[in-house]
């Protein structure tokens, strides 16, 4: 017999989908059923809710979707904050949530997970505003409903939402007769006159220069991307909320422009830049360092899949692959000017001097080889790594508008899980580290191995920057992190640990996590807890002025 449910479940193998996180509850069990019967599904159980919505985001930010599933009520809303993430940083991800039978919630019985009103809709109204789609299977809607919640989470690059009544789960459909995404659609006027404006302004202009954002790595258009630069000769900056949407060792690459805390000469490069042309880019504060970007209207064509703006004329969104990819069509020579690659001079240091954060990302840099995915938390992580050149074919992965802290751990497991030949690199504050620290015994059942940088600076260093550096609300409880991955399930077969308080340390320590590929790789690294990357020292100040 076919069901919704093994409906359903096509459909998201279909879209791309292997591994399916989540938590059970009563109201699910069944569906779960058909997902451990599948011979095609994994299932990857989580802690909590919130952490299968981060593993669910990481894994669709490697693999391009994702789903995950709660149960009602209870579970849905501890997800509540990571699909928030997921519509901000435009991540398609879907969540399936078990609720009670079509039956019950009619007569609107009092049970559980529920707030004993006979209302089962409140929760699938909270999810309206973080959701690019709803849907409320029937016996009469069910398929249908699936293929179009589906679409829009694959085409709009935003979390959907199924509730799925467990009865409905089990009734009879007919497999799927087509696919579910048709032919690419042809480019619309809107699209041909954007294209034409470009094409104008680029032959007009004498120092052009590309910004790009993350809206690239949501449709994965790097590939696209790098065409259009290659053909045209073009020069080009990310954002730090799009770091790793191109290949920074490429001679185009010019670096990461975060606004005003630029270093010169990109920051001057860009800011007289006499054409900015921005793909898939949102200037958020924390990405421009409070607004601070120093080209104006006159000089910006921005073209973003919901935002289009042409010297300061808004206009309707596009569909950003099929304008992207017709860029390599347009009629211009090609840019002829002098391109000033970024510099890259990490120090080699080794002594016994107490590590600091200069030193650390210092070393980092040399760490790291082509293919790593490398993953950096809202703290001083992501802004240590936002300068450090990444290696040709990395994969980068932040949070830095909705930038809620705790995401990078789960969503660390869930990117390797979507991609096992890529070595994986977490860095991660201890403060945040203690939001979502429960998904080490997930990381350790399902065998990852992932290296682990726990920075371990006695608290919430990114918030003692912006204001308070000694109260206690920006201290937390000591734990002992050399124990923590045991307290989790792990052996000394499976994770290696390593804590660390020199260069010198920290070199070995690297050298040693190199070589052993068979294990988890839990390396803490103590430093200052008013130590921060020069980035962050800036931004914070300007934060703190945004606060007043
Ligand atoms: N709660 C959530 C869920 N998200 C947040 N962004 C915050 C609170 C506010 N916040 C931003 S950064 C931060 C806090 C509390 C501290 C991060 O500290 P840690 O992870 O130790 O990083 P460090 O800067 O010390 O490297």
């Amino acid at each position: 017999m076919y069901t919704v449910a093994d409906y359903l479940l096509d459909r998201l193998k279909e879209i791309g989908i292997d591994d399916i996180f989540g938590v059970p509850g009563d109201y699910n069990l069944k569906f779960l059923d058909r997902i451990t019967a599948s011979k095609e599904l994994n299932w990857v159980g989580n802690a909590n809710e919130l952490n299968a919505a981060y593993m669910a985001d990481g894994y669709a930010r490697t693999k391009g979707i994702a789903a995950f599933v709660t149960t009602f009520g209870v579970g849905e809303l501890s997800a509540v904050n990571g699909l928030a993430g997921s519509y901000a940083e435009n991540v398609p991800v879907i969540e399936i949530i078990g609720s009670p039978t079509t039956s019950v919630q009619k007569d609107k019985k009092l049970v559980h997970h529920t707030l004993g009103d006979g209302d089962f809709l409140r929760f699938e109204r909270m999810h309206e505003e973080v959701t690019g789609a709803i849907a409320h299977l029937t016996t009469e809607n069910a398929t249908a409903e699936i293929d179009r919640v589906l679409t829009v989470a694959m085409t709009q690059k935003l979390p959907v939402y199924i509730n799925l009544p467990i009865d409905i789960a089990e009734i009879v459909v007919s497999k799927p007769i087509s696919p579910l995404l048709g032919q690419p659609e042809q480019l619309t006027e809107i699209e041909t006159t954007l294209l034409n404006s470009i094409e104008k302004a680029l032959n007009q202009s004498e120092n052009p220069v590309v910004i790009t954002g993350h809206e690239i790595l949501s449709y994965g258009l790097e590939q696209i991307l790098d065409s259009f630069i290659q053909k045209f000769n073009l020069p080009i900056a990310t954002l730090p909320f799009g770091k790793g949407s191109f290949n920074e060792e490429d001679p185009h690459f010019l670096g990461t422009y975060s606004g005003s805390t630029t270093s010169e000469p990109l920051k001057k490069r860009i800011d007289t830049a006499d054409l900015v042309l921005l793909l898939g880019v949102k200037l958020t504060d924390s990405a421009t360092s409070g607004f601070s970007y120093g080209f104006t209207e006159d000089q910006i064509i921005s073209v973003g899949c919901t935002e289009v703006n042409v010297y300061g004329k808004k206009q309707d969104g596009i569909q950003l692959n099929s304008l992207l990819s017709a860029l390599s069509t347009l009629h211009y020579p090609g840019f002829s000017g002098e391109i000033i690659a970024v510099k890259r001079s990490p120090e080699q240091i080794n002594t016994k001097k107490k590590l600091t954060q200069k030193q650390f990302w210092n070393m980092v840099e040399t760490f790291l080889v082509q293919g790593d995915t490398v993953i950096g938390e809202q703290g001083t992580s992501f802004f240590g790594l936002t300068n450090v050149p990444l290696k040709k074919e990395m994969h980068f992965i932040g949070q830095p508008l909705w930038g809620s802290i705790g995401y990078t751990f789960p969503a660390t497991l869930g990117s390797q899980i979507a991609n096992k030949n890529s070595r994986h690199l977490l860095f991660i504050g201890d403060g945040s580290l203690q939001l979502t620290v429960q998904e080490l015994g997930t990381a350790i059942r399902e065998q990852l191995i992932p290296i682990i940088f726990v920075i371990n600076n006695n608290g919430y260093t990114v918030e003692r920057e912006i204001h308070g550096a000694t109260e206690a609300y920006n201290d937390i409880p000591m734990w002992d992190y050399q124990h923590l991955p045991y307290v989790f399930g792990g052996t000394k077969q499976r994770v290696a640990t390593y804590k660390v308080t020199t260069e010198a340390e920290l070199e070995q320590a690297m050298q040693m996590a190199k070589k052993d590929t068979k294990r988890l790789q839990w390396l803490e690294v103590v430093m200052d807890q008013e130590d921060a990357p020069e980035l962050l020292k800036k931004l914070a100040k300007i934060f703190a002025k945004q606060n007043s």
